[in-house]
């Protein structure tokens, strides 16, 4: 078995230590009321998206997500949030250090003991979800599970959903689908993201991700009869039938967003092995981007 899929199958009992983590180290979280912006890169970036999106509609206040790469310096938050599986992400580590004495800094990270832990204020450490794949699949969904659970989301549905997600059958179209569309809505606009970049990461295809609402904007001009439109939420109205009308294969729901993102990764893992390529070695990619030098070139 490739690690990455012995990691996804991992992630409904990681899910359940996210959440008791979550009701032990409650201090340490974002409080009601707050005004938090999550940061990350990759997916710990999408990761940041989802649980902001999901934080600011459980009405536990105003959350914003950024790119470590993006955010504002001068906007007032009472708490920023870093996001990052290795906690050695250049961009993360050099937000931490422009952020040092105007906010407060959280670290989510695997690593109790790596430059983010030291660098930020304070440190939630989920070591049980660390990976040794390069695509990462349990980290980003056990942070999910860990704030999720922190704003009052039940994750007993979400287990299960996963559990389910883990015995099914790949898709039929998985060896020739040429392109992948993921719609979301809310918090899973985020993870619709996510799952985006796993198909790119893992298999090499062409993905993209949208709000549900914003695909007749333009992007469901390119679908033909190979691309697959997966929704991680119900469908706004009418557009199923639009993208029926494109020829185009439309996969519903079947339960939970983050149980769909399982189902999403296993399907990426196998439209890697459909077309020859190995998920445990994404092309162009290493487990963590470290810079060295200026970050503009001149
Ligand atoms: C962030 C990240 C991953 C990506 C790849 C490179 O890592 O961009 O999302 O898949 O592994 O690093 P991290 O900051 O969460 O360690």
């Amino acid at each position: 078995m490739t690690r990455v899929l012995a990691e996804i199958e991992s992630q409904p009992e990681l899910w359940s230590c996210s959440a008791a983590l979550a009701a032990e180290r409650r201090e340490l979280l974002p409080q009601p009321a707050q005004r938090v912006a999550f940061f990350g890169c990759g997916t710990s970036l999408y990761v940041a998206e989802a649980v902001a999106a999901a934080r600011e509609a459980a009405g536990q206040g105003e959350s914003d997500a950024f790119a470590a790469s993006e955010m504002p310096l001068g906007r007032r938050y009472d708490l920023a949030v870093a996001i990052s599986r290795s906690g050695t992400t250049t961009e993360v580590l050099g937000l931490v250090d422009r952020l040092r004495r105007s906010v407060p800094v959280l670290a989510l990270t695997a690593d109790a003991q790596g430059p983010l832990a030291r660098a930020a204020d304070r440190t939630l450490a989920l070591p049980f979800a660390d990976e040794e794949a390069v695509v990462q699949t349990r980290f980003a969904t056990c942070v999910v599970a860990l704030l999720r659970a922190a704003i009052g989301h039940d994750l007993t549905t979400a287990v299960n959903d996963a559990r389910r997600a883990l015995g099914e059958e790949m898709p039929g179209w998985c060896a020739d689908v040429s392109q992948l569309v993921f719609l979301g809505r809310g918090w899973s606009v985020g993870l619709a993201r996510e799952a985006a970049l796993k198909v790119r990461e893992a298999a090499q295809a062409w993905s993209e991700a949208y709000p549900a609402m914003e695909y007749r904007h333009g992007p469901i001009s390119v679908a033909h009869e190979r691309t697959v439109v997966w929704s991680l939420a119900e469908l706004p109205r009418g557009l199923s039938d639009e993208i029926g009308q494109t020829g185009a294969t439309l996969v519903r729901p079947a339960g939970d967003p983050l149980a769909e993102l399982v189902r999403i990764q296993r399907v990426a893992v196998a439209m890697a092995q459909a077309r020859g390529l190995d998920p445990d070695r994404p092309a162009h990619l290493t487990r963590s981007v470290v810079l060295s030098g200026d970050a503009v070139e001149h």
